[in-house]
Formats: structure tokens, C-alpha cells, sequence
């Protein structure tokens, strides 16, 4: 058994104020392979402590020096990308051909971009006799998740080193290994002592003690909307500034005129990824009602071409286990209240695939003749479970695709002119038209309970800054 006992905090390795360890389960072979520690309030006090003491000449740093930070970790990311790879594919379950090509790609990609928007950025303009400054916010803390461990951590760090912010780090404790690699390149890379930190722990403990903390001027949560609702209420007693990126339950709207094998096949693919475990999933598959027979026979045939594989022999398009057993418990009870709402079983259903007694692997799976009303359309799932709902009309469709309490993403397939109107009238963040490639530059972030604030590019960047306006600042 591996074993990461020590936190990251003032540029050096330490032990925990209290030792208290968690075991690290592989959700392919559900075994335990590595241990980590789980802090206590006392650790986070300490980390806080360092960061904020770093803050007041970290954030006098120079745009060139924090941009050269970022370029040397992305750098030293590129040279441990396989070390990354796997230790993201062990912890959670991604196929290594998916950790390789996204999961850490992605996080180096923040870190790259971020340094280029830094160094083209304005931090003071002058507005009549009015100079706005944009200052670093101060000391944040950072709670992630495990369904994009590498990339949530890095579209976090990667701005608030740029805007010359010092932060404590929480990790998920289910996928905590990729940023202990991480801790080493940064460190590596030259970060000064008490810039970052890390603390592993639990939610009710280091998380709620982080955003509760009286020395933390920002809380960024990635994670469950009931998770970021408690952040938030941990959080408001200090007034800080609080961003969420939360859940989803993302339309893909298909239009009569789109070309369906494509809309629908690249739809079910989408969803599938990563076992269906990305925010953003384009979870609600919405077709004109005459086209159904069609659509739902493309999506039966592409769930099923669907290949489910252990994570290192994975053959790309292949999919892996969901990502922990509690994870796997729901999507199960969601697949069996789907059936029992009377959806349509199209493609995969209840249980593990043929071929796994173990592991936590669900099988790609599509109901049709959903109702935007029915649990399965309602609750993020957070599984490679599609549902597919017919329509009367694109009014009807933009109506129900707004039905939810969510709004982080859409997706719209069909001719780009027609597409594009539709795009205007969903309500989320950021609209997909005809299976576009995403943009890490695009700004990420929810409507509704999926959350504030915005993370990646330039708006992800400025959610760092305080704006400072000094009145008076040149004689009229
Ligand atoms: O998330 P939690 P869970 C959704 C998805 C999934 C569901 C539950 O629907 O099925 O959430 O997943 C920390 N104070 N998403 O239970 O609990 C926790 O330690 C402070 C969507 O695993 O939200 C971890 O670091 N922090 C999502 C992080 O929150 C707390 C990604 C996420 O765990 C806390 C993951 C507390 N009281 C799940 N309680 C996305 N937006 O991508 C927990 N945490």
C-alpha cells in the first residue's frame, strides 16, 4: 500500500497535527492501494496561517514571474503526464487512454492558457479621473472533486497564481493522489514557500473548517449542490467571496432538420464518457416526436457498440468503472427508479456488464419515452445513463430543456442558423452547437443551483481580482 501521509504546507512536507488515516480504493478491482492522512482543523489553521503570510509579497510578484510560474508547471506536468495519468486512472477509475488525451491534458492546459491571459491582461485603467485596479483577492481555499480531479484542481490554482493569490487545497478524499504529484511539481517548479498549500481531509472536516476559516477571502467549490449549498452557509458568517461549480442535468436539444445518426450518435457518446461522470454531460436527449422510432433505434445501437473494459487495457471510446461505490449505489437506485417510473429500457439497465463481478462498473444505458417530470430526468445521475424525451415542437423542446433547477450546459444539434437561435434561449452557461470541441478559453459555469461565479479564461481568471477604484486619481 502506497503511502501519502504528509500535507504540503509553508513549502515543506509535514505530518498532521493528528494522525488519522483513509484508505484509497481502486473502483476497477475494488482494492485498497494506497492511505492517505485526514487533517483537522488544527491543520488547516496552519496552512491558512502560511498563505495568508505569503500573501502580502506574493501578490507584489510581477505579471512575468507568476506567467513564468505557470509555464514551468505546465512544463513539469508534461514530463510526469504518464505518473498523472495513472494515478488519476487508479484512484477513479478512468480508462488511461481518456487520463492520457483529457483528464490530465486538460489541467496542463489551464495552467498554459492562464499564463497567456495574464500576460495580455490590464490590471489598471483609467476611466475619466477614476484609475480601476484590479487587485488579488487575498487567501483562497479550494474543495474538488473526483470525476475530473486534475483539471478541477487546475482551473483553480492556475488563476489564482496568476492573480497573485496564495490558497489552501483540499482535494476530494476519494481521488486525492494526482494532487500530491501535483504538490511536487509546483514545488519543483519554484512556487514560493506558503503560496500553496495542501490539506487532505473530509468535507465535514477540512472542508467545512476551510470555508468557515476568518483568514480566507475566497472559497472555490467544485462539487454536489448540496455540498456547495453547506460551503456556502459555513462561509457567509466571514463574508467571502464563495464560487460554485455544481451540477448538472444538461439538455441536448436535437432538431427536426439536424442530421440524426450524427446528433444522435455523437450525443450518446458524449454522454457516455468518462462513465457519464462530467458536470456538464448532456444528460437529457431531447427528439421531435415523429423521429423517435429512428432516434431511439441510433441510440440503442451506440450504447450497445459501447465497450466497457478495465481501465488499462481500455481501447479508446472504451469506458471504465464509476468512480466509487456510493457513486455506483445511486446510479443503480436511479437506473431501477427509472424502470419503475415506467421509462422505456432502450440499451444497458441494472448490474454490472457481462464479464465483471467486481469492480464498480455500470452498463451504458438509455431510456426512452422520459417525461421531463420523471426522477430520472430531474436528478443528476452522474452515470452513463442517457434519457432520451420527445417533443411537439422546438417551443416545446427550449420549455422543458429550461424545466429544471439546473443550468450549467446545452447542447444543440441541427443547422447552424437555427441552432444558433435556439442556443439564445436555453438558460446555462455554455451552449455546445453541433458537437463542438470544447474551449478552455470559453468561460465554464452554472445558471440556477449549478452554481456562481465562472472558472477557465479570462472571466475564471478575473473571479480572483477585487476591483479597487481610486477617486480623484488625476486632476480634471
Ligand atoms: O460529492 P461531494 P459526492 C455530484 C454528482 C454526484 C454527487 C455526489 O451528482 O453524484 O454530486 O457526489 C467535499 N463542506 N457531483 O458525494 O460530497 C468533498 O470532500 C465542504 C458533481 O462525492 O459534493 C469533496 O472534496 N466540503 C460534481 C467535494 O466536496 C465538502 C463533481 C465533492 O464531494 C462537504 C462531483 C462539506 N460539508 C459530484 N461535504 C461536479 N460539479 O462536477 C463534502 N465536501
Amino acid at each position: 500500500m502506497k503511502e501519502y501521509l504528509k500535507f504540503y504546507i509553508n513549502g515543506e512536507w509535514v505530518d498532521p497535527v493528528e494522525p488519522r488515516t483513509l484508505e484509497v480504493e481502486n473502483p476497477a478491482t475494488e482494492e485498497n492501494f494506497a492511505v492517505i492522512s485526514i487533517g483537522s482543523q488544527a491543520d488547516v489553521d496552519k496552512a491558512v496561517a502560511a498563505a495568508k503570510t505569503a500573501f502580502p509579497s506574493f501578490s507584489q510578484t510581477s505579471v512575468e514571474y507568476r506567467a513564468e510560474l505557470l509555464e514551468k508547471i505546465a512544463e513539469g506536468m508534461q514530463k510526469r503526464l504518464p505518473e498523472l495519468a495513472e494515478a488519476v486512472s487508479n484512484e477513479m477509475g478512468a480508462p488511461m487512454w481518456l487520463a492520457n488525451a483529457a483528464q490530465v491534458p486538460a489541467g496542463m492546459g489551464h495552467f498554459a492558457t492562464t499564463a497567456a491571459i495574464l500576460r495580455d491582461y490590464e490590471f489598471e485603467e483609467l476611466k475619466g479621473t477614476t484609475l480601476l485596479r484590479k487587485e488579488p483577492i487575498g487567501v483562497c481555499g479550494f474543495i474538488t472533486p473526483w470525476n475530473w480531479p486534475i483539471n478541477q484542481i487546475a482551473c483553480k490554482v492556475a488563476p489564482a497564481i496568476a492573480a497573485g493569490c496564495t490558497m489552501v487545497l483540499k482535494p476530494s478524499e476519494i481521488a486525492p493522489l494526482d494532487a500530491m504529484i501535483l504538490t511536487e511539481i509546483m514545488h519543483e517548479a519554484g512556487v514560493p514557500k506558503g503560496v500553496f498549500n495542501l490539506v487532505n481531509g473530509d468535507g465535514p472536516g477540512v472542508g467545512a473548517s476551510l470555508s468557515a476559516h476568518p483568514d480566507v477571502d475566497m472559497m472555490s467549490f467544485t462539487g454536489s449542490t448540496r455540498a456547495g449549498v453547506l460551503v456556502a452557509q459555513a462561509a457567509a458568517p466571514t463574508v467571502k467571496r464563495v464560487a460554485q461549480e455544481l451540477g448538472g442535468k444538461s439538455p441536448n436539444i436535437v432538431l427536426p432538420s439536424a442530421d440524426l445518426k450524427k446528433a444522435v450518435g455523437g450525443g450518446v457518446m458524449q454522454m457516455m464518457t468518462n462513465s457519464g461522470q462530467s458536470c456538464n454531460a448532456p444528460s437529457r436527449m431531447f427528439v421531435q416526436k415523429d423521429q423517435q422510432e429512428e432516434a431511439i433505434a441510433i441510440a440503442k445501437a451506440t450504447a450497445e457498440s459501447i465497450k466497457v473494459m478495465m481501465p488499462a487495457e481500455a481501447e479508446p471510446g472504451a469506458i471504465g468503472p464509476i468512480s466509487n461505490g456510493n457513486q455506483y449505489q445511486k446510479v443503480q437506485d436511479l437506473i431501477q427508479k427509472g424502470i419503475e417510473e415506467g421509462a422505456t429500457l432502450v440499451a444497458g439497465g441494472p448490474g454490472r456488464p457481462e464479464g465483471f463481478n467486481k469492480g464498480y462498473f455500470a452498463r451504458p444505458t438509455v431510456f426512452a419515452n422520459v417525461t421531463n417530470d420523471m426522477t430520472i430526468a430531474r436528478e443528476e445521475i452522474f452515470g452513463p445513463v442517457l434519457v432520451m424525451i420527445p417533443y411537439e415542437d422546438v417551443d416545446d423542446a427550449v420549455e422543458m430543456a429550461n424545466d429544471t433547477v439546473y443550468g450549467l450546459a446545452g447542447y444543440v444539434q441541427g443547422p447552424e442558423d437555427e441552432a444558433r437561435k435556439v442556443a439564445n434561449r436555453i438558460r446555462a452557461g455554455q451552449i455546445q452547437v453541433n458537437g463542438a470541441r470544447p474551449d478552455f478559453t470559453a468561460p465554464f459555469g452554472g445558471y440556477g443551483q449549478s452554481g456562481n461565479g465562472r472558472e477557465w479564461g479570462e472571466h475564471g481568471f478575473e473571479e480572483f481580482l477585487e476591483v479597487k477604484a481610486v477617486i480623484g486619481y488625476k486632476a480634471a
